[in-house]
C-alpha cells in the first residue's frame, strides 16, 4: 500500500484527491489547519463511523509553520506528496498580499526543503495555476508559453513554480508542477464566481433572494471538473520522470456566458443590457433585475482570457476530462438547487 500526504486536504481539491487515493487504495494522510470552527465539511464523509473510510488521517499543521512540517513528514514517511495548500482567492490576495506571499510562495520552499532533508525519495506535486500566464502572450497557453503573472497570488504561486523546478534540478527530488486551469464543482468556495453564481442562481429559484452583483463579465475562463483534475494530478505522480504538465479542458467561456447557462438550467433566460458598470442581466419574461455589476469586485490588474492546450497531457498521461463545461454548469446548479431546498 502506498502513503500519500495531502496539504489542503479540506480544500475543493484536497477533498477530491482523498478520496480517489483512497478507491486507489492508498493510505491518506491530510494536513489541517487548526481553526475556532470545525473546517473539514468536505471529507467529513471519508473520516466517519463504520461507513467512513478508516485510512484518511489528519494531522494538525499549517505550511507558516516548518516544525509541524518536519514532524509530520517523519511521521508519515509518505510516497506521494500533493502540496495543495494555499491562500487560493486571486481577489483576496490583492488585500493580503504578505501574507499570500507567506503561504502560496514561501510555504512551499518550506515544505520542499523538509522533503528534501526528511524524506528526499518521495514524489511531490506543486498545485501550479494558470494565473501564472496572467496577461497571456498566446492563446491557448501550453508549457511553452511564458508566464505573465498579474495578482499577489500568481507572483506566490511563480516563486513557488521555480522553487519546484530548482529542488528538482539543485537536488534530483521528484518534484512536478501540475499547471490547472480553472477547475469547479459542487465543492467550490463560495466567493469564486462560479459557486457565487450558482449559490444565488439557486436561491432565487428558491425564492430567497432577488439578484446578485458581480465584477468583471466578461473575463473568460477555461472551466473544468475538479473530480477529473485530481487524476491529472495523480496521473503526474506516476510518470516516468518529473515535469511540468498543463491541465484544462480547451474550452473557454465568459462570466456572462457561465450565468446565462446557470440561470437557464433553473428556467430563467437572461436578456442583457447596457455596458460596462451600467450592465444588468434581467429577466427575459418579466423584466426582473438578476444580475448587477458592481465595481467593488473588479480587481486591480485582471486575467482576461485563460484558454489551455493540455495536449502534452493528454498524449503523455493519457489523461481525458469526462465532463464538459455544460454539465459541469448543470451539475454545480442541481447541487445548489438541492442544497437551497428547491430540488
Ligand atoms: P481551496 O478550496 O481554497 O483549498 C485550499 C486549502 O489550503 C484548504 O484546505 C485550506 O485550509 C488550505 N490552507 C490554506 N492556508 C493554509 C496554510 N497556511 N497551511 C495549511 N493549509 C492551508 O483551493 P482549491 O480550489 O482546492 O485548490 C487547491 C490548490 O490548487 C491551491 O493551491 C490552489 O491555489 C491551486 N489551484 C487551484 C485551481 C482551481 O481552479 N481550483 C487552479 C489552479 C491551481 P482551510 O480549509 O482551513 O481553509
Ligand atoms: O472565480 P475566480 O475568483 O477565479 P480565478 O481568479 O480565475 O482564480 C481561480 O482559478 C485559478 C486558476 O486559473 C486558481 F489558481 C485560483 O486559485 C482560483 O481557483 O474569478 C474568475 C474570473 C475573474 O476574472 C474575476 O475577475 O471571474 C471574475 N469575476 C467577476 N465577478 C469574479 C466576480 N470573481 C469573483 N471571485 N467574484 C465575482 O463577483
Amino acid at each position: 500500500m502506498k502513503t500519500a500526504l495531502i496539504t489542503g486536504v479540506t480544500g475543493q481539491d484536497g477533498s477530491y484527491l482523498a478520496e480517489l487515493l483512497l478507491d486507489k487504495g492508498y493510505a491518506v494522510h491530510g494536513v489541517v489547519r487548526r481553526s475556532s470552527t470545525f473546517n473539514r465539511g468536505r471529507i467529513d464523509h471519508l473520516r466517519k463511523g463504520s461507513g467512513g473510510d478508516p485510512y484518511l488521517h489528519l494531522h494538525y499543521g499549517d505550511l507558516g509553520d516548518t516544525e509541524s512540517l518536519t514532524t509530520i513528514l517523519a511521521e508519515v514517511q509518505p510516497d506521494e506528496i500533493y502540496n495543495l495548500a494555499a491562500q487560493s482567492h486571486v481577489g483576496i490576495s490583492f488585500t493580503m498580499p504578505t501574507y499570500t506571499g507567506e503561504v502560496s510562495g514561501l510555504g512551499t520552499v518550506r515544505l520542499l526543503e523538509a522533503v528534501r532533508q526528511i524524506v528526499p525519495q518521495a514524489r511531490f506535486y506543486q498545485a501550479s495555476s494558470s494565473e501564472l500566464f496572467g496577461q497571456a502572450l498566446e492563446v491557448p497557453q501550453n508549457e511553452q508559453t511564458p508566464f505573465h503573472p498579474r495578482s499577489p497570488y500568481a507572483v506566490a504561486k511563480l516563486y513557488s513554480f521555480w522553487a519546484t523546478v530548482n529542488f528538482r534540478e539543485a537536488y534530483g527530488l521528484y518534484a512536478s508542477n501540475g499547471i490547472l486551469f480553472n477547475h469547479e464543482s459542487p465543492r467550490r468556495g463560495e466567493n469564486f464566481v462560479t459557486r457565487k453564481i450558482t449559490r444565488a442562481v439557486a436561491e432565487i429559484a428558491a425564492g430567497q433572494r432577488d439578484w446578485l452583483s458581480l465584477g468583471n463579465l466578461e473575463a473568460r475562463r477555461d472551466w473544468g471538473f475538479a473530480g477529473d483534475f485530481v487524476d491529472a494530478m495523480w496521473r503526474i505522480l506516476q510518470a516516468d520522470d518529473p515535469d511540468d504538465w498543463v491541465v484544462g479542458i480547451g474550452e473557454e467561456h465568459s462570466v456572462r456566458e457561465f450565468c446565462d447557462l446557470a440561470f437557464a438550467h433553473a428556467g430563467i433566460e437572461l436578456e442583457w443590457t447596457g455596458t460596462g458598470t451600467e450592465e444588468v442581466g434581467r429577466d427575459r419574461a418579466n423584466g426582473t433585475t438578476r444580475v448587477l455589476v458592481n465595481p467593488r469586485y473588479f480587481r486591480p490588474a485582471e486575467v482576461d482570457r485563460l484558454l489551455s492546450d493540455a495536449s502534452k497531457a493528454r498524449q503523455g498521461l493519457g489523461w481525458e476530462p469526462k465532463v464538459g463545461f455544460e454539465e459541469l454548469v448543470r451539475m454545480m446548479v442541481d447541487a445548489d438547487l438541492e442544497a437551497v431546498g428547491a430540488k
